[in-house]
């Protein structure tokens, strides 16, 4: 797989119904603009841009639930994306060019169901302070951008979603940059087996052991891996382009880092770009800070070394 150069699929997912705070609905664009394709081209990728996608409407509107913002429309979403997402994997390397959180409702449940297609497990790398693990149940916003871990993980509430083909088991998730989890989000956290790296443990250890080990764990099970990048993963101060700062995030060097040791692991089939609200942008840093990460996770370097090999339980 290392070096293997796979077609890029574009995919614009312009969606902003999940949350109140509007302005991801402009995210594929600025990505767009911030130079996405030519970033990829310049890796020696064949890129093919699907556009920007629309939400399934539905026969008709879910029973209005005032618990959840915008229920019919994230369904909807949820529905396309799915499907897209199955559809374009075969052909090459998806990104969902997002639109807020809520669009991994799709984007996971559809690379699942194509994993299961191909044989292989799927694995998740959720890059995000927040653990997005709420149920429709346990959500006190209502804002189901924070719920897509767990539809995809087959937690009980989602009954008002389309049925999964295939669910991710929370052993092959990894959350890494956590400093906001609510306590029923914890809660369930500890009845499962993910793997949850916070920012203490990055303080104290580094980011690179934790995610070592996990690729090791990917690697050793023949895994895919989609990686779910959230803004407000990386510290505002250098991405102020999101809705939910939340400060003490990943610096400049440990998210290029995290994204050179994807390329070199060769497990990345997928990649969600989520949360960017270019409404909140300062002169457009955040968009080419995320493009630039991308490239990072295509290839881009400054000279070619041989990479460590991983080792399955390696720490460091
Ligand atoms: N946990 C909070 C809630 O459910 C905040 C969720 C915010 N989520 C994102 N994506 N910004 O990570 O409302
Ligand atoms: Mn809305
Ligand atoms: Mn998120
Ligand atoms: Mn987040």
């Amino acid at each position: 797989l290392r070096g293997m150069t796979q077609n890029i699929i574009l995919i614009g997912a312009p969606v902003d119904s999940g949350k109140r705070a509007q302005g991801c609905l402009m995210g594929p664009d600025a990505l767009r603009v911030a130079g996405l394709r030519r970033a990829a081209e310049e890796l020696g990728r064949t890129v093919l841009d699907l556009g920007n996608l629309a939400p399934a409407s539905l026969p008709e509107p879910l029973p209005a639930n005032p618990a959840l913002h915008e229920l019919t429309e994230t369904v909807g979403w949820t529905q396309t994306l799915m499907k897209v997402a199955r559809e374009a994997a075969p052909e090459g390397m998806p990104i969902f060019l997002g639109g807020d959180h809520s669009l991994s409702l799709g984007s996971v449940a559809g690379m699942a169901a194509h994993a299961r297609d191909i044989g292989r497990p799927l694995f998740v790398l959720w890059l995000d302070a927040h653990s997005d693990f709420h149920t429709p149940e346990t959500t006190t916003s209502g804002n189901l951008h924070g719920t897509p871990v767990a539809y995809v993980t087959g937690q009980p509430g989602f009954g008002a979603f389309p049925g999964l083909p295939a669910t991710v088991p929370t052993r092959n998730v990894c959350m890494i940059g956590l400093r906001s989890v609510d306590a029923p989000e914890r809660a369930a956290l500890a009845e499962t087996d993910a793997t949850l790296v916070d920012m203490r443990m990055i303080d104290e250890e580094g980011i690179v052991g934790p995610l070592r080990g996990f690729l090791a764990k990917v690697a050793a099970a023949g895994g895919l891996l989609h990686v779910s990048l959230d803004v407000d993963f990386l510290d505002p101060a250098i991405a102020p382009a999101v809705g939910t700062t939340v400060p003490g995030g990943a610096t400049f060097r440990e998210a290029h880092l995290v994204l050179e040791l994807l390329h070199d692991s060769g497990l990345v089939g997928s990649l969600d770009l989520v949360e960017l609200n270019p409404f909140l942008d300062d002169r457009g840093r955040t968009a080419s800070l995320m493009v630039d990460l991308t490239a990072s996770l295509l290839g881009r370097r400054i000279f070619d070394r041989p990479t460590r090999p991983y080792s399955a339980g390696s720490l460091a």
